[in-house]
This record gives C-alpha cells, sequence and structure tokens, in this order.
C-alpha cells in the first residue's frame, strides 16, 4: 500500500522505472509467446526465487475479475434478442405463478427471487448446453436449485409441456386435475424431475458421486457413453458441509462430467451470505484447493471498456476491496451511491466513471446476468480436460423485481407483487400484458408459430429434447437368481456358528456370481468391508478404480489382497456415509436416469446409517430409488464392547417412519435369504420402488432350518418358531427379533421347565411390515362400516386376549408397542432403551433387562394380571432369577 502512495507522488521513483520494465517485459511475452509462455515463464521466476529463500504468500485467489477476459471470449451462437425475449417470458410466468398461488391460498409459499437471479444461467444451459434424452453423446443430468422451480415449470410451460391449469396449481397438488410440487420431487412428478435437491446441500454431493458413478457404468461396461452432471447450487447453500464435504474427491477421480454452477446473489435466506467478506473469493480458493477449474463470472460486459481503461489496476484493487454487504448495497441505493461509495474512493476511480450517469452506473450489470460471459462459462467448462469445473456467478437476488425486493434482505420470500410492482416488472421485460389485466398477474404463453417460440423448440430439438424429464425406459429382463442359490441358507448351518452379517457375505458373493443380475449388483463400503468380512470380494469382484491399480499392494502376496481395477464392481468409498449413500442413490436410480437397473447393496454400521445420512435416505424414497440397504453391527446389546457411540437400538425406529423403506430385523440365515430374495423379486422383477432396510449382527450363533412354510410369514412380519406341545392352562406368547430371538427361545424353556407355563415363540421380523398392515386395515375397516371386519396379519396370528405377549428385542421399545393396539390382550414390550454402554453381550442384555430371565418375568407378570400366577409367586421369580428389583431404570442411566 505505502508503496503504491509512493509512486502515486513521484513517477520518476526508479522502483517504478524497474516496475515498467518487468511490466514491459511481460507484455511482451504476452503478445509473442502466449499465455503457455508466459506461465512458464512466471514459474520459472518462482523457482528462481525459491533457490534464494524467497516465497510468495500462498494465495489460492486470482483477482476479483472474470476468469475470461472479453478477448478469450468465443463468439456467442445464439440470437440474442430472441433469447432475451424468452427469457423475459419465463420470468414473467415464473414470478406469476407464485403471485397468483399466494392469493388464491394465503401462505401457500413459493420462491421469486431465486429464479429471478439464476435466469441467465439456466436459460444458457437450456438454449445451448443441456443435453436431452436423444442426444448421442448421452443426456445431461442436470440439479436444479430446488426452489429455483417456478422457473423451470415457467419454461416447461412454454415448451408445451405444462399447461396453464398446472401452473395454476403450483403448490396445490391436491386440486382437481393435480398440480406441480413446491420443489423437485420424482416422487410426486415422476415423468419430471429426477433430482430432489431442496434439502440443501444434498443435490452437490450427490451430483459428485452421480458424476463418478457415471465413470464407473462406463469402466465396467455397463452403459456405452453418459453426459455430463450440471449442479446448480446457492451460495448460501455452500455452507451446508455436504455441500462441499466431496469436492476433492471430484478433483481426484478428474470428473470432468461434472459442472458446479453457483449463483452467487450474495444473499441467502435472512441477510448476506458473507456481508464482511466475498463468497466468490472464498469458494475460489477452497474448490482451487481442492484442484477445480474455477471460473469466475463476476461482471458483465458493460465493465469491460472500465477494465481496460484501467491502467493501474485500481478499479481491480476496488472490487478485491469492496465487501458483498457493499455490493448488495450497490444494488439497493442506485447510481449515486455507486458512484460516492464504489468509484468515489478515488480520484481516478472518480473520473473513470465521469462520462456515465447515475443511472447508467446503476445498470452495470453483473456476469451472471449476461448470457455472453455466461455461455463462455460454460463453453470453458465443457472443454475442461481431467478436472471438475465451478462457474462462481455473480447475480443479484431478486433481480427485476425492483422495488417489491431486488437485493433486499426481505426478496428470498417475496411471494405478493402489488398492481403497480407488477406493472413496472412487466414494462422492465417487455412482456405484452394490457395495462387492464396486468394486476391479475395472467400466464402469457406467445404464438406457437412465434419467433421465440420455434426458436426454443429448435434449440431443444438440436440438444436432444426436453430437460428435465424423468423416463423410466423398457429395462432390460434380467432373470433372478436362480432358486438353489438361497437354498443352503434354507436348511440350516449344522450347527455351526455364524452370524448374520458372515451369512450375508456369503449370499452376496454368490449374488455376485448370478447369471445376469451379478454383474449388476454394486456392493458399497465405507471403509469397512474388513469389519464385516468381506475382504474375500476384494479378490472376487475387485475394487473399482478408474485408473486401475498402479501400485504393488503390500499384501500382494496374499489370497485376499487389496485389489483395486478399472472394471472392479465395489465402491469402495472410504469413510464417508454421505458419499456412499450418494453412491447408493446413483445405483439405485440408474434404471430411470440411465436405462440400467443396477442394484446396490450399501453395508455399513447400522448406526451411522439412518441417524448419520436419514435425509439422503428420504431423498432416495423421493427419487424412487431401489436397493438394499444393510445395517451391520445392529442391536444395542448384540454390538458388544464398542460403547456407547456405536451400538444401534434405534435405527428400525427411523427407518419405520420412511415411507418407501421395508425394514427387517431378521434372526436367522434363512430369514435373511427369504428376505433378500423378495427383495429382489419386487425391486428387480416387478420394478417396484422400494428399498429394503435389512439389519445384520456379529453375533455367531448355528442357524436352524427353515420351518415348512415360513416364508410368508418372515416377509409379512412374524413367524412362528417353537409351538409349546406343553398342554397347560398357563399359556403366553413370546415375540423376539434379531439376535434377541435367542433370548425368548431360552425363556420358553425356563416357563416350561421351571412354571409349567406353555410358550409360544414367534420370530417377528418387521414391527414396521406388521405395523403397516394393521394401519392399513384399520383404514379399511373405518371407511367400510357395513362389511365384513377385516383381521390385520399381526391379530390373526394373535388372536388369543387370554395368552399374554411379551416382546423382546434389541431396539427400544417403542418398535415392539407400535402393534399393540392390534393384539387383543396388549403386549408388554422390554426394548434396549437408553445409552449404550461397552461390555459383553451378557452383562448388557441384564443391564437393559432383555434377557431370558426378565423376559420370564414379563410373561408372569402377565399371567398374574390375569389372575393365573400368584403375584406372591413372581415375587418370588425375581428372587430366583436373581433379578434386582430396586437398580436404577436402564433408558436413564
Ligand atoms: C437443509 C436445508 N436447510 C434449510 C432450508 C431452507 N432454505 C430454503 S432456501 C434457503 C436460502 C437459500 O440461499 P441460497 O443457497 O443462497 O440460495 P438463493 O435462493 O440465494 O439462490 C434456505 C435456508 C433448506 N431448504 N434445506
Ligand atoms: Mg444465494
Amino acid at each position: 500500500m505505502e508503496r503504491e502512495g509512493t509512486r502515486d507522488q513521484a513517477s520518476a521513483d526508479p522502483l517504478d522505472v524497474e516496475m515498467r520494465e518487468w511490466l514491459d517485459s511481460l507484455d511482451y511475452v504476452i503478445g509473442q509467446g502466449g499465455p503457455e509462455r508466459v506461465s512458464d515463464l512466471l514459474q520459472l521466476l518462482q523457482r528462481r526465487a525459491a533457490q534464494f529463500g524467497i516465497h510468495l504468500p500462498y494465495a489460492c485467489n486470482t483477482p476479483y475479475v472474470n476468469s475470461i477476459t472479453r478477448a478469450r471470449q468465443p463468439s456467442f451462437p445464439g440470437n440474442r434478442e430472441i433469447e432475451r425475449r424468452i427469457k423475459s417470458v419465463i420470468r414473467w410466468n415464473a414470478m406469476a405463478m407464485v403471485v397468483r398461488a399466494n392469493r388464491l391460498v394465503d401462505g401457500i409459499g413459493g420462491h421469486i427471487s431465486t429464479y429471478a437471479s439464476a435466469a441467465t444461467l439456466y436459460e444458457i444451459g437450456f438454449n445451448h448446453f443441456f443435453r436431452g434424452r436423444d442426444h448421442p453423446d448421452g443426456a445431461d443430468q442436470v440439479y436444479f436449485q430446488g426452489h429455483a422451480a417456478p422457473g423451470i415449470y415457467a419454461r416447461a410451460f412454454l415448451e408445451g409441456r405444462l399447461d396453464a391449469a398446472a401452473l395454476e396449481n403450483f403448490r396445490r397438488e391436491l386440486a382437481p386435475g393435480g398440480g406441480l410440487s413446491s420443489y423437485p420431487h420424482p416422487w410426486l412428478m415422476p415423468d419430471f424431475w429426477e433430482f430432489p435437491t431442496v434439502s440443501m446441500g444434498l443435490g452437490p454431493i450427490m451430483a459428485i458421486y452421480q458424476a463418478r458413478f457415471n465413470r464407473y457404468l462406463e469402466d465396467r461396461g455397463l452403459v456405452e457413453r453418459t453426459g455430463r452432471v450440471w449442479c446448480f447450487v446457492g451460495d448460501g447453500e455452500t455452507d451446508e458441509p455436504e455441500a462441499l464435504g466431496a469436492i476433492s474427491l471430484a478433483a481426484r477421480e478428474k470428473l470432468d462430467n461434472l459442472i458446479f454452477v453457483v449463483n452467487c446473489n450474495l444473499q441467502r435466506l435472512d441477510g448476506p451470505v458473507r456481508g464482511n467478506g466475498k463468497i466468490i473469493q472464498e469458494l475460489e480458493r477452497v474448490f482451487r484447493g481442492a484442484g477445480w477449474s474455477v471460473i469466475k463470472v463476476i461482471w458483465g460486459d458493460s465493465w469491460d471498456p472500465l477494465l481496460e481503461r484501467d491502467h493501474d489496476g485500481a478499479l481491480v484493487r476496488r472490487m478485491d476491496e469492496a465487501v458483498d454487504g457493499d455490493f448488495q448495497k450497490y444494488t439497493v441505493a442506485g447510481g449515486a451511491h455507486i458512484r460516492e461509495h464504489f468509484f468515489g474512493t478515488h480520484p481516478r476511480l472518480r473520473r473513470l466513471v465521469d462520462h456515465l450517469t447515475d443511472e447508467e452506473l446503476s445498470k452495470l450489470r453483473r456476469g451472471g446476468h449476461d448470457p455472453e460471459k455466461v455461455f463462455a462459462a460454460y463453453q470453458a467448462a465443457v472443454d475442461q480436460r481431467d478436472a471438475p469445473t465451478v462457474v462462481l456467478a455473480k447475480t443479484v437476488k431478486g433481480y427485476g423485481l425492483g422495488e417489491a425486493g431486488e437485493g433486499k434482505n426481505i426478496t428470498h420470500q417475496q411471494k405478493k407483487l402489488n398492481e403497480e410492482e407488477l406493472r413496472e416488472f412487466r414494462t422492465r421485460f417487455g412482456i405484452p400484458i394490457a395495462d387492464e389485466d396486468v394486476g391479475r398477474a395472467p400466464f402469457y404463453r406467445p404464438p406457437d408459430d412465434s419467433r421465440e417460440m420455434v426458436y426454443l423448440r429448435a434449440r431443444r430439438e438440436a440438444l436432444g429434447g426436453w430437460v428435465p424429464a424423468r423416463l423410466v425406459a423398457e429395462l432390460p429382463a434380467v432373470r433372478p437368481p436362480a432358486d438353489d442359490l438361497f437354498a443352503e441358507f434354507h436348511g440350516g448351518s449344522d450347527g455351526r456358528e455364524a452370524s448374520t452379517t458372515m451369512v450375508f457375505v456369503r449370499m452376496l458373493a454368490k449374488l455376485l456370481r448370478a447369471e445376469d443380475l451379478g454383474r449388476l449388483i454394486v456392493p458399497i463400503v465405507p471403509d469397512e468391508a474388513r469389519t464385516f468380512g468381506m475382504e474375500a470380494l476384494f479378490r472376487q469382484v475387485g475394487i473399482y478404480s478408474h485408473v486401475g491399480q498402479r501400485y504393488e499392494p503390500v499384501d500382494s502376496g496374499a489370497l485376499l489382497h487389496y485389489r483395486e481395477a478399472t472394471d472392479g464392481q465395489i465402491l469402495e468409498e472410504g469413510i464417508t456415509e454421505a458419499g456412499s449413500i450418494s453412491s447408493f442413490i446413483a445405483a439405485g436410480t440408474a434404471y430411470a436416469t440411465h436405462g440400467v437397473p443396477t442394484l446396490p447393496f450399501f453395508v455399513f454400521y447400522s448406526m451411522f446409517g439412518f441417524q448419520r445420512v436419514g435425509d439422503f435416505i428420504w431423498a432416495a424414497g423421493d427419487m424412487r430409488c431401489r436397493g438394499f440397504l444393510m445395517g451391520a453391527t445392529a442391536g444395542r446389546t448384540t454390538l458388544a464392547g464398542e460403547g456407547l457411540q456405536h451400538q444401534d437400538g434405534h435405527s428400525l425406529l427411523l427407518a419405520h417412519a420412511h415411507p418407501r423403506v421395508v425394514a427387517y430385523d431378521p434372526a436367522y440365515a434363512y430369514e435373511l435369504a427369504v428376505l433378500v430374495s423378495a427383495g429382489i423379486e419386487r425391486m428387480v422383477a416387478r420394478g417396484e420402488d422400494v428399498m429394503y432396510y435389512i439389519t445384520l449382527t456379529n453375533e455367531p450363533y448355528a442357524m436352524p432350518p427353515m420351518p415348512e412354510g415360513a416364508a410368508e410369514g418372515i416377509v409379512h412380519g412374524m413367524h412362528c418358531l417353537r409351538r409349546s406341545a406343553l398342554a397347560a392352562d398357563r399359556r403366553v406368547s413370546l415375540l423376539g427379533s434379531g439376535a434377541l430371538v435367542r433370548e425368548a427361545l431360552a425363556a420358553a424353556e425356563l416357563l416350561e421347565d421351571d412354571h409349567g407355563v406353555a410358550a409360544d415363540v414367534w420370530s417377528v421380523t418387521s414391527y414396521q411390515q406388521l405395523f403397516r398392515d394393521a394401519l392399513s386395515v384399520t383404514r379399511w375397516n373405518l371407511l367400510h362400516p357395513g362389511a365384513d371386519r377385516r383381521v390385520p396379519y399381526v391379530s390373526a396370528c394373535l388372536p388369543d386376549a387370554d395368552v399374554p405377549v411379551v416382546a423382546v428385542g434389541d431396539y427400544t421399545a417403542t418398535l415392539a408397542y407400535a402393534i399393540a393396539r392390534w393384539v387383543p390382550g396388549g403386549l408388554t414390550a422390554l426394548g434396549t432403551d437408553g445409552f449404550g454402554r461397552s461390555d459383553s453381550r451378557e452383562a448388557l442384555r441384564d443391564h437393559f433387562e432383555v434377557d431370558a430371565r426378565h423376559v420370564v418375568l414379563a410373561a408372569l407378570e402377565g399371567l398374574a394380571g390375569r389372575g393365573r400366577v400368584a403375584p406372591r409367586d413372581v415375587e418370588a421369580a425375581i428372587r430366583r432369577l436373581g433379578i434386582d428389583a430396586e437398580r436404577p431404570d436402564p433408558s436413564e442411566r
């Protein structure tokens, strides 16, 4: 700074002369040698300086100007005027959609200002880049910013894909004839939206793994060619850890099929994203540091002449110096303010804009609103090789809303424009709506044969069809696995001990070899393959790596060495559940996005599943994702030793609420086999949009053979394991789940041997499925009072109100209590409420009061309640079982 001051005062300073000479030399090389030569020379100088111990300060930032100078901008291939008119009409309809919806139903919501800021970013994409399904080079996959949806609908309206009635019912999906969903929801609009993005941060990471999965499909020969992945992100959204959390993967994998466009309108919901700093510079640092190509689109063309006259760099310095809070203010405060506060800080700067009026100053456009600058950026992005690209585009939030909100802090939630504001909007964008009509905010579509409509259709045709569009093409027939694949698991283990995890790994290995289906299976693990004993698969099918294996693994001599291969099948994601579930989603939706029905099996620590990435699983349901979520090391007391943060006693409770998740807690190999087989049948053969969540445990025990006819009950949620042969009038039914089935069986023996109580034992594989069935039957009965009563499956299994029912499981008691309403005599549930802790299984089951002794106690107590056992006998049993009745409640410890 001081040096600059000195230069101003004395132009004959020898230092100045020296500087001039250096700059002249540089100009010469730029003129003669081109950019590569310049870059080589600068690097040479830098290395030379380093030899003398001189290091440049570390900088990941370039000056606050466009990455692509005017001189390097490609010529614009489109018709600027027609594209502007199309965009204006879309702007109007997008705004009108929200305004009309809120007039009809006050408070129905919707967003105007986000799309208003992003219209050029999208329209350049639609007119020049986004490839549809018919494009010979493969369709692009576009992740739209969720709350920019009105703009995307408004374009589809012009395209003739949505009619005015649909727009009229924006956010009123239950209106007659249906309506448009608030945000991109494939579940609700399965022909239109592909990617749900409105839970912020999920879109960006899903897009990264989508781009990587596309490479996987190509490398494994499952798809010949895939298109590009475009992800539109809000600048505020980048605060979400998921949004930036995987960007280094994208660079490491050299995903040049991936383009992020960050709409830097400098605002989020409440106010500025970085009032005291600069979001574009911050993101530039982060992305460059991670190895991305970064293209900044900051200034529109009206700034170019000013920058070209900025010989001493004063303007660029001022651009660097002003913070985002200032830039937001310039949008709102007008030309005189900009002259005074931005250019007025230095006499030379002020002189630079002497020839411009205040109005002209206020119209100096930002780069993200300049079609040619945006086009240049996208062109550079698609031309980029070996790295992903992020386009950082500076825009104005609520662009065009004027007094109604442009750049204001309230703009995010602006949903209502008065007549005056509508008129201004109409005039600013030249929409042919008469003064007397404008107050109604009618939708407007140019005549079909107008130049705009002809142009718009021609562009989409040239680019291969509509975007977004979700299509489920006729899928190739996939032969189901042969029956004998599962047969071995039905037969039991002959007394040999195995855990359900071990059984599953064996099943997976066999499935991977299955004809047809095998190659479609995508095993996914977040660095836990060894934990689950899956390392044999490394050799069998290999770990996917685009570059293969460039090193000799340390364990190369071992049979099960760490084998990476370009056609490897396993996605070994490293320690990222968010990344793994993103891969799961890409694989589980490939049937729709690529017409390839890949079937993912994501195996993870059950504790780090629904709890950690539940929002992704919710989005996966919305996306109609298919696949298996395998929650290994499940059960609060079954995973011994690992303690409070690992022991999962509630993932089934979380899974319970996911509409498209079918959740199971199997105990035995044959149950697992029946469930996996049923899941494959539903997802692959019948094409149902469901995901299976299946818990796996690491407790080894002998696997019994499958009882005759058990399969149906296993799928419905419960089947009988043991019918008591005891002819006693005191009977109980014991329900066990997962590994705790064995506690129920042990309790049955104790009850019979010590108390003369006949005990039937059921394995409940899914409280969720029992609950859903009962709920649906109850609803039907409610709506059909005159008809014969239907009976829920669980009530049919447990019909006798006189027989106490005790449920024991390794999950919170809520799970079993969910069905209590349909168990005629009610039930007592023993569960594992409270934090887990490290100890042996035996100690933990005692602690949580879910071992066989506590099941016996609950059964006796149930009989006592029915007058079948005397209370003092229950007290005696407590003593005999060694239960301390006064110890603290485990759910609070
Ligand atoms: C996970 C999550 N948290 C909060 C929200 C609510 N929300 C919707 S839009 C928004 C602000 C978005 O700001 P930005 O990302 O900058 O997008 P802009 O509208 O400015 O383009 C917020 C907080 C959400 N949709 N998802
Ligand atoms: Mg923003």
